[in-house]
């Protein structure tokens, strides 16, 4: 048994068949233990030495066994190793790595530079009342003043915010009485004709200031000095009179356009004017900060609204507010 069984072991080179090869000879069936079964019939004198021998034989087969069992799987390795050949030194796939968006980057950098100058950030709701997006902002239904903002309705009296300025009405209501310094940055929706400068989904950072002897010299201040910290001493910006039911006086405020530098000749960006507005601005009206819940005739205050991605558009030379929504990877990636 010993001879055939090693005999045919060496000859095998398939791991099912050295299985089967097992069955055979080590198997409860198997050649060997039938032999080993048969001791007991043999004569008492015969037994010790077959015994001897059978257990001899039992543990060279299973050594031998384990022995061809390492060989074949040492070979196979070594074959799947040969044909699946990898170079470890090959570059890897490049990890793509995500960036913030231009708008989170530019908000970052307006909040840093307000919290410089004091003011805290304030985070108000994105879907308002007609009451707070409209009315306590001197703004009654019906108004001719609300053909400035063509709003999304969500019902009658819910809308989507189409400014952040209801957020003053609820910081002051939640200051009151104290001064106030805050910053309220957010989205804010609009139903407008979209065009290089016009998005329907559009960032503003409110600014509200109330305090006593608070006044325009104190807006104009803060705004310039935002201006020079966010575009530099070179650029140049204006106020210019204008007109919201919630501020008296108000302003607009221009920068002048990146892409004539201000020039205007032939310029679709700043409509040849050589300005580019980016907010709106003015004295909190009495009759806010009396909504608000501050005396007009202890309080004042002043608020400004501006687009961070008008902004962006100057600071960075972009020709079109579309691309801040449009997912395009190669405009992305440019702001890293
Ligand atoms: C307002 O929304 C006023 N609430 C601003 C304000 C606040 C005035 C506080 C006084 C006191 P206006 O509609 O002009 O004003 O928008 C302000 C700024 O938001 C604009 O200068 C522009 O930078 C940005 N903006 C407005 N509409 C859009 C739009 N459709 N797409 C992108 N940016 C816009």
């Amino acid at each position: 048994v010993r001879t055939q069984a090693l005999d045919e072991l060496d000859t095998m080179s398939d791991l099912t068949d050295l299985d089967a090869w097992r069955i055979q000879y080590l198997g409860r069936r198997g050649a060997l233990t039938q032999v080993m079964r048969g001791i007991g019939q043999l004569p008492p004198q015969q037994r010790p030495e077959v015994g001897q021998v059978s257990n001899d034989v039992k543990t060279t087969l299973e050594t031998a066994f384990d022995h061809r069992v390492d060989v074949l799987k040492q070979q196979r390795l070594a074959t799947t190793l040969a044909q699946e050949r990898l170079d470890v030194t090959l570059p890897g796939f490049p990890v793509s790595l995500g960036r913030l968006h231009p708008t989170t980057q530019i908000l970052r950098e307006i909040t840093s530079i307000f919290a410089e100058m004091g003011f805290q950030v304030y985070d108000s709701r994105e879907v308002e009342s007609d009451l707070y997006n409209f009315e306590l902002l001197n703004i009654p239904p019906y108004h001719p003043a609300r053909d400035m903002w063509d709003t999304f309705y969500i019902n009658e009296r819910v809308v989507l915010r189409t400014h952040t300025s209801p957020g003053q009405i609820r910081a002051m209501q939640a200051f009151h009485p104290d001064p106030i310094r805050v910053i309220l940055p957010g989205m804010c929706y609009r139903y407008e004709q979209v065009t290089s400068r016009h998005e329907m989904m559009f960032t503003q950072v409110e600014g509200l200031a109330v305090g006593e002897n608070i006044t325009m010299a104190d807006l104009k201040g803060v705004l310039e000095n935002f201006a020079r910290r966010l575009f530099g001493d070179n650029r140049r910006m204006r106020f210019r009179c204008s007109h919201f039911p919630f501020t008296e006086p108000s302003v607009e405020v221009d920068m002048d356009c990146f892409l004539c530098n201000g020039e205007g000749t032939g310029c679709s960006m700043c409509k040849e004017s050589g300005w580019l507005e980016i907010l709106g601005a003015g004295m909190v009206h009495p009759q806010v900060l009396r909504n608000g819940g501050y005396d007009p005739t202890v309080y004042s205050g002043f608020a400004f609204g501006m687009g961070p991605e008008r902004i962006t558009i100057l600071k960075y030379g972009i020709d079109d507010i579309r691309l801040f929504f449009s997912n395009d990877l190669r405009f992305l990636e440019q702001f890293s």
